[in-house]
């Protein structure tokens, strides 16, 4: 892997490095194109656009027909919002529920980094929107783009673990401390140049880390070589999915709950790109331990590796894991200790993370209040014939104000409810048909599926779409073999790119061709241990018939208490396939 120093003169940038170069910080061509009547923005403003906090896309289900009519497709854009840990003030989802009826599709969607995402905004509307958004003390700066997205925590407000309340505070510091400094979305969106953006005595010059430039030190005018993520979570909660990250942070306290500092993992991701056999998942590695008054030193020293070291000629292999892959775990800790200028101490031994853990249905707090956690199918939060989701979450907001936790398995969970209000609640939601978790199969709790089409430029099938009904079947065939009261994590995408962290599950489906999915196996459902592929091209016609023999191998094979994930993981995939093989020549 060739490794490119940013403002290396020597090497012929490539188009993807070169538009954020001349961007001017995140300014042209988007400024320009922002203020012209026009349907929609060339590429390279796209390019600028994301690091704003939104994409460009197109209904991909009226591409042909326009395209016949010599029409233009269909054009509109995503925001997604930056939402530390997944806290949401009650407000801003007021304000967002309102945006998404008025500019929006009407919906909005919980997404699987805690974060909201609306759909459908005409390029005219972006400015209204964003400034309704900063107004009430959101935001959609760099949630996109080439760079810190947003930062995630275990959402579960259990407000007497003080380790929760630690991952939560440092994905608030962190987040604040790897955001952009140009001013470029203030001048482009809110035309207010009032906003403060902190700066943080972290800032400071730090030898290694900071470039010599005057508006982005941290990132310098060409930012990072690829989107960059973290998350921060406690040692018996994985609900982040903390080894897919670039960077984890695991918290470690003294027996009273005093924050002594992090575990740092390094170097996870999940996407991969068919038939490219030099892509691939990876699960972050431990790279050492540090105190809590160094960590932010050392963050930025990570992310400063990344910029410097990381693939810019090669946007496929542009990810820090395949810088920490390719130098090996002591080179990328020797070199980060180099730009932090200090030693990182050893890895605090810590436990296995528990399986799969979700936070549905009600639950003490630890303060007196309550806490209550909602499924939503997908994350997407709209009013069906059946169910008035978002009219009862709009109600709940109106009459109680209760702050929000998103969730990672794009779940939400509403917070700080006296005790007294719970069968109001309760009233709101059963009459608007909403599905209260004990009414719901673990399979169906645990499950999650990335939007792919009509929205998703990348996605090669269906995903949340047609989830509902694979999760029917394949819960169908669970229940029928009597193992509905044993967990079993399914989720699906419509690419390999793994939006719904999909080498994770115990059970993938990863879109490959039109209608054709390969099917992964195997993750452990503590989330420690990647999925292999099982078959690589099913149609979902076919699903349920192929893993019944699978299915019941494991019903009849497995250990008391043994997952799924684990038993494909133990028996090993050739007898799997067996298992399948014998069952269709005995048809
Ligand atoms: Fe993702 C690109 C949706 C989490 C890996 N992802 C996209 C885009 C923006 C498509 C595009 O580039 O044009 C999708 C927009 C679809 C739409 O219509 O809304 C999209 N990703 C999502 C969301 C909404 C899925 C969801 O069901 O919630 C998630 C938004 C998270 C957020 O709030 O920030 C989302 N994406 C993820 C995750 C999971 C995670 O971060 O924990 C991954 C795998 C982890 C990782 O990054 O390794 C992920 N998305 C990708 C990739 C592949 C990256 C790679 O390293 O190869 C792409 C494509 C790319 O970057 O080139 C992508
Ligand atoms: Fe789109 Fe692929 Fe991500 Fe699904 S996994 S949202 S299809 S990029």
């Amino acid at each position: 892997m060739t490794a490119v120093p940013p403002t290396d003169p020597q090497v012929r940038l490539p188009r993807s490095e070169a538009v954020k170069v001349a961007s001017d910080y995140l300014r042209e061509p988007l400024a320009t194109e922002a203020v012209q009547p026009t349907s929609h923005f060339s590429e390279p403003a796209v390019q600028i656009l994301k690091f704003h906090g939104s994409y460009q896309q197109d209904d991909r289900d009226k591409r042909q027909e326009l395209r016949q009519q010599g029409l233009e497709r269909e054009f509109s854009m995503m925001l997604r919002t930056r939402q530390p840990g997944g806290q949401v003030p009650a407000l801003l989802y007021r304000t967002l529920a309102a945006l998404a009826d008025r500019y929006g599709n009407g919906t909005l969607r919980v997404t699987t980094r805690q974060t909201f995402q609306m759909h459908g905004v005409l390029k005219g509307h972006l400015p209204t929107v964003i400034q309704e958004i900063v107004r009430q003390m959101g935001t959609t700066l760099a949630t996109c783009g080439d760079i810190n997205r947003n930062v995630m925590a275990p959402p579960a407000p259990f407000r007497n673990r003080p380790a929760y309340r630690h991952a939560q505070e440092y994905a608030r510091r962190l987040s604040d401390l790897l955001l952009p400094r140009t001013r470029s979305y203030y001048e482009l969106w809110i035309d207010d140049q009032e906003v403060e953006i902190p700066v943080l005595p972290e800032l400071q010059r730090l030898p290694k880390i900071h470039l010599d430039d005057p508006v982005e030190p941290l990132y310098g005018n060409q930012y990072l070589p690829r989107k960059f993520k973290c998350a921060i979570t406690v040692p018996d909660d994985n609900s982040v999915d903390i080894y897919s990250q670039d960077i984890g942070l695991i918290v470690v306290t003294d027996a009273k709950g005093n924050l002594q500092g992090f575990n740092i993992l390094v170097g996870g991701g999940m996407g991969r790109t068919h038939n490219k056999e030099e892509t691939f998942p990876l699960l972050a590695q431990p790279l050492g331990f540090a105190p809590a008054a160094a960590i932010e030193t050392v963050i930025q020293a990570i992310l400063a590796v990344q910029r410097d070291h990381g693939n810019r000629q090669d946007r496929r292999q542009a990810r820090m894991k395949y810088l920490v892959h390719t130098w090996g775990i002591r080179k990328f800790r020797q070199v980060v200790q180099d730009y932090a200028g200090q030693k990182l101490k050893p890895w605090h031994k810590i436990p296995p993370f528990p399986a799969g853990l979700n936070y549905l249905g009600w639950q003490p707090q630890g303060d007196g209040k309550l806490f209550l956690g909602l499924s939503i199918a997908n994350g997407r939060i709209r009013d069906t014939a059946t169910c008035q989701l978002k009219t009862a979450l709009r109600l709940i907001n109106e009459q109680f104000a209760l702050p929000i936790q998103l969730c990672p398995t794009q779940d939400l969970i509403f917070t700080d409810i006296d005790p007294a209000w719970r069968s109001k609640i309760t009233n709101i939601l059963q009459t608007h048909g909403v599905p209260l978790p004990d009414d719901l199969s673990p399979l169906t709790q645990l499950a999650m599926a990335c939007p792919a089409l009509p929205t998703c430029g990348l996605a090669i099938t269906e995903s949340e779409r047609v989830f509902p009904d694979v999760l029917r079947e394949v819960e169908t065939l669970w229940g029928e073999l009597g193992l509905h009261d044993t967990p079993l994590i399914v989720r699906m995408t419509g690419c390999p790119n793994g939006c719904a962290r999909p080498y994770l599950a115990e059970l993938g489906l990863v879109g490959s061709l039109p209608g054709q999915y390969q099917v992964w196996v195997g993750a452990s459902p503590n989330g420690d241990r990647l999925a292999q592929v099982l078959w690589e091209k099913m149609p979902l016609d076919g699903l349920t018939q192929a893993l019944k023999p699978i299915f019941t191998f494991y019903k009849q094979e497995r250990y008391s208490g043994e997952r799924f994930g684990d038993f494909c993981q133990r028996v090993g995939l050739p007898r799997l396939q067996q298992q399948a093989l014998a069952s269709t020549a005995a048809l």
